[in-house]
């Protein structure tokens, strides 16, 4: 008898095909009911699983008697109870790597948006606004030679690092729970406190991953220390950044603007950020390109079929008891 796998998000038609055809495939369908209830009834006789963005735990895996791999279609694994997974010796394994590069310009892309203020100006022109010469409500900030602080220099900082330094002649800070000489020196980026960082930069990108020690890193105090003309990027998880600090920092101008692709909660569908004219608001994109979802699809499938196999996969979350 074929081996059961739970498809539990969309994924690439092209692999849902080729699990299809290897497998016996059960898919998550929001459609017809809740989702976990959905979840704890597929997962009972399951041996892997395959998707993104659910929180698979405790409660949501107590009926799995026998899977082996949970095959994440994401870097991020915040939404996964490692410690459960390991008790019960099941493997997580995700899509580092293929995604780097996308997800880095992805935050370059939301750095320019907000220092020149592109989405507010582009609807400023497009409803007829433009009627002379702009003024200093339309003016944006240099990026070009000033300071990039990066916090969190794993394989995505790094990349974004490389973008400043490289393309806009930028001066590297970083902060990251230790120093990581070997890789700041490509950019000759300045290791510094979170303070330091925060006090220094014109722009402030966080990259790092959500976990006990970054959930709310970025709440009023830092804030308050960063300069009125400062940007403030997020393309990690949005519990990074106490939100509600973040609206009052914006309303009250203690900095410039902010460019956004996580929320606290998503997909987020009304908030006050949409009503500040310096947010840049975007849905969670950091590597929603198609090259690179098939790129991570794929990587996916591999992981999941070798787990399956009982080989260890590729890029392993918990390779400890593996
Ligand atoms: C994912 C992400 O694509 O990889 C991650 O951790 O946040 C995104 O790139 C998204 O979570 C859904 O797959």
């Amino acid at each position: 008898m074929n081996q059961k796998v739970v498809v539990f998000s969309q994924i690439d038609p092209d692999i849902l095909a080729r699990l299809q055809a290897q497998y016996q495939v059960v898919q998550i369908n929001p459609k017809l009911g809740d989702v976990n209830q959905q979840i704890s009834a597929a997962v009972q006789d399951a041996d892997g699983m395959i998707g993104a963005g659910r929180v698979l735990n405790a409660s949501t895996l107590a009926t799995a008697k026998k899977l082996k791999i949970i095959s994440s279609v994401s870097v991020g694994y915040d939404n996964y109870d490692l410690a459960y997974l390991n008790q019960q010796k099941i493997w997580l394994a995700n899509t580092p790597y293929v995604l780097t590069e996308t997800t880095a310009d992805l935050a370059f892309t939301l750095l320019m948006s907000a220092a020149r203020q592109v989405p507010r100006l582009d609807q400023w022109t497009k409803t007829g606004q433009w009627q002379r010469t702009v003024g200093a409500a339309q003016f944006g900030v240099d990026v070009f030679g000033k300071t990039l602080g990066i916090i969190g220099l794993g394989t995505i900082g790094a990349a974004i690092a490389r973008r400043g330094f490289h393309g806009f002649n930028m001066n590297i800070l970083y902060h990251n729970r230790q120093e990581k000489p070997e890789v700041a020196e490509a950019f000759n980026a300045q290791y510094c406190s979170l303070n330091t960082l925060l006090q220094q930069s014109d722009f402030v990108v966080v990259a790092v991953d959500l976990n006990a020690d970054s959930q709310a890193l970025i709440a009023a105090a830092e804030l308050a220390q960063m300069q009125a003309h400062a940007v403030l990027v997020n393309i990690s998880r949005g519990s990074v950044i106490d939100e509600n600090a973040l609206i009052e920092a914006l309303k009250s101008q203690q900095i410039f603007a902010a460019g956004l692709d996580v929320y606290q909660k998503e997909p987020l569908q009304s908030s006050e950020l949409f009503q500040l004219d310096r947010v840049v608001t975007l849905p969670h994109v950091g590597s929603a390109t198609a090259a690179t979802r098939k790129k991570m699809a794929e990587l996916a499938y591999k992981n999941l079929v070798d787990g399956l196999d009982g080989r260890k996969p590729r890029t392993l979350v918990n390779p400890s008891f593996g």
